[in-house]
């Protein structure tokens, strides 16, 4: 199995695409598509594959620069000859052919490829853009010469892997090419009155029963695909450790406090943070603890996809306001964690005990974490994300 390091992807494909596989990653028009197959090869070249992007779109040039906003050298691995051009690009916009091949007419594409395929046994090729392909051949040649490449793939054990930009064409033509592939990823714009983002959901692979999520995403310039997450909420009584748990799971967080008189600050609005974590990214929201901020809960929670239930584990007496809270949040439709705050403090009670008095359903994880002591808050993220997409 290689891996393409595209979060999520590889656990939805039972941990990577097997060697000689076809990928077809097919996009409605918008959507990023390009970075799922960079990604994909900047990944196999890290793990010492070599690999060639055939590109019909931009020049090898252009390429290499999208590779650098991304954080990735492309320019040194190709110095190296670890990875190659095919150039299928240049000559028709007038620029001077680079790359190991480069095409001038339409009708050496088939062979150069197959040479291309042949240069990077156990290796990987990203065939960009079938669009344009299409666009140039006629559909029975188009679809003749992807079975044909993927037979030479198959028996080279190369991956390929077809960007593919889905404009209007021939049903017939779109199941012929989806019927050639070993695995077929759907990248899609996500609607919800105005559009919210761009997801991805495996839709066949032939050597696993793929997860049918579909997870959204963004493009990170640098960092490549990140899975994104629109809102995590952060709630719990006063005093549990919310604002501090913003604070150490999303750099850059703000509080919006207020200084009673003499006093601590106390959140009266929320916190507000943007959490980076193993190829996720999310916003976060804390929410105040005290009654008369309930208001503010509600519109909080609103299109809350998961939350933590901060509690401060030495303060049974605050465990009955936490749960209101869990249903004023809704946090009963969400996937949610209970964080089971201040563990360093000596009359902590247990997550198990936590769980008894609380009256916790089993599926829902309580993790112990002490923030003073920087504990448990890898495996709160670890739980909630576990249970977003499994
Ligand atoms: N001992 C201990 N104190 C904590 C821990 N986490 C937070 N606190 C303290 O608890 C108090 C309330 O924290 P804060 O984050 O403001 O809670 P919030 O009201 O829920 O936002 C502060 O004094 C924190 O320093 C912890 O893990 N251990
Ligand atoms: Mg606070």
């Amino acid at each position: 199995m290689k891996k393409t390091h595209i979060p999520k992807l590889d656990d939805f494909l039972g941990g990577g695409i097997p060697e000689g596989s076809s990928v077809l990653f097919y996009a409605d028009p918008g959507v990023e598509c390009e970075a799922f197959g960079y990604q994909t090869l900047q990944s196999r070249l890290e793990e010492g594959d070599s690999g060639f992007i055939f590109t019909n779109v931009t020049e090898p040039s252009s390429i290499i620069y999208e590779f650098e906003k991304f954080g990735w050298d492309l320019e040194k691995k190709v110095d190296d000859k670890r990875v190659f051009f095919v150039d299928g690009s240049s000559y028709f916009i007038g620029a001077p052919v680079t790359g190991k091949y480069g095409i001038e007419d339409y009708s050496q594409i088939e062979d150069v490829v197959i040479k291309a395929i042949n240069d990077v046994p156990d290796g990987l090729g990203v065939i960009n853009n079938l669009s344009t392909l299409i666009d140039y051949l006629d559909d029975g040649e188009t679809v003749r010469i992807i079975n044909k490449w993927n037979q030479v793939a198959n028996d080279n054990k190369t991956i390929l892997i077809y960007i593919f930009t889905e404009w209007d064409y021939e049903n017939a033509l779109i199941e012929q090419i989806k019927d050639s592939m070993d695995c077929l990823v759907n990248l899609s714009t996500i609607e919800e009155r105005v559009i919210i983002g761009q997801g991805f959901m495996v839709t066949g692979a032939s050597w696993t029963t793929p997860s049918s999520n579909r997870v959204l995403f963004n493009i990170m310039r640098p960092g490549g695909v990140k899975i994104f997450i629109p809102k995590i909420l952060v709630t719990g009584p006063f005093n549990a450790g919310k604002s501090s748990f913003v604070k150490k799971i999303a750099k850059n967080s703000v509080s919006v406090d207020r200084m009673a008189l003499g006093q601590v600050p106390t959140t009266i609005a929320m916190d507000i943070g943007h959490m980076e974590y193993k190829g996720f990214n999310a916003d976060v929201f804390g929410t105040p603890g005290q009654e008369r901020f309930d208001l503010i809960l509600d519109i909080l929670s609103k299109e809350a996809v998961g939350a933590f239930i901060v509690v401060d584990s030495t303060a049974p007496e605050t465990f009955a306001r936490a749960k209101e809270m869990m249903k004023r949040c809704k946090a009963e439709a969400i996937p949610k964690v209970i964080v089971a705050n201040k563990q360093d403090l000596p009359d902590s009670l247990s997550p198990e005990k936590i769980r008894k008095v609380m009256n916790i359903d089993q599926s829902i994880p309580i993790v112990p974490t002490s923030l003073h002591l920087n504990e448990g808050i890898e495996d709160a993220m670890d739980a909630l994300l576990e249970i977003l997409y499994r």
